[in-house]
């Protein structure tokens, strides 16, 4: 089969399809993309338990790899999807935010699989502001999408289902494994949740058990801030001061205004409202029958609140609600492994968990996402593939959502376009390490002003530091100790003792800028778009 893989990548205009008989084409790996929207690493067991308990995502890591240092170009949804699709930086696709559009005549990697006589298939959040390319069968939320009884998009139009979108996008899923897939060729699947994003609505089943759990708060959750610039300062997504009191607390827009609670944002009570509205008569009394205790305790004990109980408050809402999404997550991944299992798929396919950034889980005090700090720089990374990948191993080198496509290509033995910018990281999938030479990676964020407020900037990061540069409407530089301080509370910057590494540090971001053929013409060309 190698040689005639080889025969199709020296002679491309030879349909791959075409070279493979029946037998060979079954021997192709399977790909199972699975991708929740916004979970974070510390909110899967395998990285750590503290929070919630995730036996069915662990299953990837016990029976695959887990990946202690994967991380995104870009933390924010649509610019890590369009860098995932095509192994571009942002400022080469030109998704450089939530708004902006994707140029669709850029090659996708589903494409390339479309196109070699892989079975493509797409459910649930994709995000992007355009119905992907590339895949035969596709059933995705339009934009956000909603919690419960969502529309989707499909190749034939739209449709409405009712139900808890989580379990709708695993029944979805499921249905296109079971009913509608070729047995003799290979597949390319994304399944693609949209929880745990915000505003965090569980299922019923779910919401009945997590409001009752109290979560540890994160050694930051008060963190004032200081011996950070002005971006950590001005950023919105403190939980106290930015998470919206009814949309995300989930109290009734009502009791605000009876409590003289000021919604923290304009949309807050919409919010809520909208929510009330999606559901059912029976979703409804089910909701209501659990949070309406809940907003009474709160209305006995606000008048003699402090800030500090109000964020402590808010911090266990916000906990129960986001871990209780995942929940389901979590239920909707272990029936698609039994599936495989029981179809004797498992063998030959590779089953990748990741999400599209990571999240503040009250670390300083935030939620959202966005910076080039650690929680949601890193993104959680669990690889399965057996044969390949040592059961139960682990592997830390820096790998990025710009290295899927390369990987997935080289998997399937489709040569990747020399215009992408990642790396396959297939022998790291084999535990060989030695070939691997990435030392530092690079980062640029710039949705900004925006919602949340978070600075646009840029930076790199080594196993041991980060150094960022801030701009637009600032010039701040902060450098970050990765080793002496994890949780970035001292910008080392304009520490003498860390001079030579910054310099060093200076010369290399601008050695990468060079080589991911990234600018301040290219800074300044997306601001200029910006304002228009
Ligand atoms: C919404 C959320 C934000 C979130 C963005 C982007 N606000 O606007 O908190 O940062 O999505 O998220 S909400 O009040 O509407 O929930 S992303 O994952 O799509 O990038
Ligand atoms: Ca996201």
């Amino acid at each position: 089969m190698r040689i005639k893989l080889l025969l199709y990548i020296l002679l491309p205009g030879l349909s791959l399809t075409a070279c493979l008989n029946q037998d060979d084409q079954k021997l192709r790996p399977n790909i199972v993309f699975i991708m929740s929207d916004d979970h974070a690493y510390q909110a899967i067991s395998a990285y750590s338990d503290k929070l919630i308990q995730t036996p069915n995502i662990d299953r990837i890591a016990k029976e695959g790899m887990l990946f202690s240092n994967a991380s995104v170009t870009n933390s924010i949804c649509a610019p890590s999807r369009a860098t995932i699709l095509t192994g571009k930086h942002c400022h080469l696709h030109g998704k450089i935010d939530n708004r902006f559009p994707f140029d669709t005549t850029q090659i996708t990697f589903p494409q390339l699989f479309q196109a070699a006589g892989y079975q493509t298939a797409m459910f649930g959040k994709l995000h992007f502001g355009n119905n992907p390319k590339g895949i035969d069968e596709f059933k995705i939320l339009p934009g956000q999408g909603a919690y419960y009884n969502p529309d989707f998009h499909t190749n034939d139009g739209k449709i409405h289902i009712e139900g808890y979108t989580t379990d709708v996008i695993t029944d979805l899923t499921l249905d296109w494994m079971k009913n509608r897939r070729d047995p003799d060729k290979p597949f390319l699947l994304f399944f693609l949740h949209k929880a745990p994003h915000r505003n965090w609505l569980p299922a019923e089943r779910h919401f009945m058990e997590y409001t009752k759990k109290v979560y540890p708060e994160p050694p930051t959750l008060f963190d004032d801030y200081q011996g950070r610039g002005s971006a950590a300062k001005g950023a919105e997504m403190n939980i106290l001061l930015h998470q919206n009191w009814a949309g995300d607390s989930k109290l009734r827009p009502e009791v605000l205004d009876e409590l003289g609670i000021k919604p923290s944002s304009n949309w807050d009570q919409r919010i809520m409202q909208n929510t009330y509205d999606r559901f059912t008569g029976e979703q409804l009394a089910a909701w209501n029958a659990v949070y309406d205790p809940i907003i009474e305790e709160f209305k006995e004990r606000y008048p003699s609140m402090t800030e500090k109980e109000q964020m402590s408050w808010k911090y266990q809402r916000y906990m129960q609600d986001y871990l209780g999404c995942i929940a389901a997550v979590d239920e909707g991944v272990g029936r698609l492994l039994d599936y495989l299992d029981e179809t004797g798929l498992t063998q030959n396919t590779l089953v990748v968990y990741t999400s599209d950034q990571g999240f503040y889980l009250g670390e300083h005090g935030w939620f959202d996402k966005r910076f080039i700090y650690e929680e949601s720089f890193k993104t959680p990374l669990l690889v399965r593939w057996p044969g390949t990948v040592e059961p139960g191993s682990k592997n830390d080198q820096m790998v990025q959502n710009l290295d899927f496509a390369q990987t997935f290509l080289e998997i399937a033995g489709i040569e990747a376009p020399s215009d992408m910018q990642g790396e396959s990281i297939v022998p790291l999938l084999k535990g060989d390490i030695k070939g691997w030479d990435r030392d530092a990676v690079y980062y640029h964020y710039y949705e900004y002003p925006a919602e949340h407020m978070v600075k646009r900037h840029y930076g790199i990061v080594t196993r041991e530091y980060k150094l960022v540069h801030f701009y637009y409407d600032v010039d701040e530089w902060e450098l970050y100790d990765r080793r002496n301080d994890p949780m970035e509370m001292q910008n080392e910057y304009n520490n003498p003792e860390y001079a030579t590494v910054v310099a060093e540090l200076k010369e290399k971001l601008a050695e990468l800028r060079v080589k991911y053929e990234d600018s301040e013409e290219l800074d300044q060309n997306f601001i200029d778009l910006y304002k228009k």
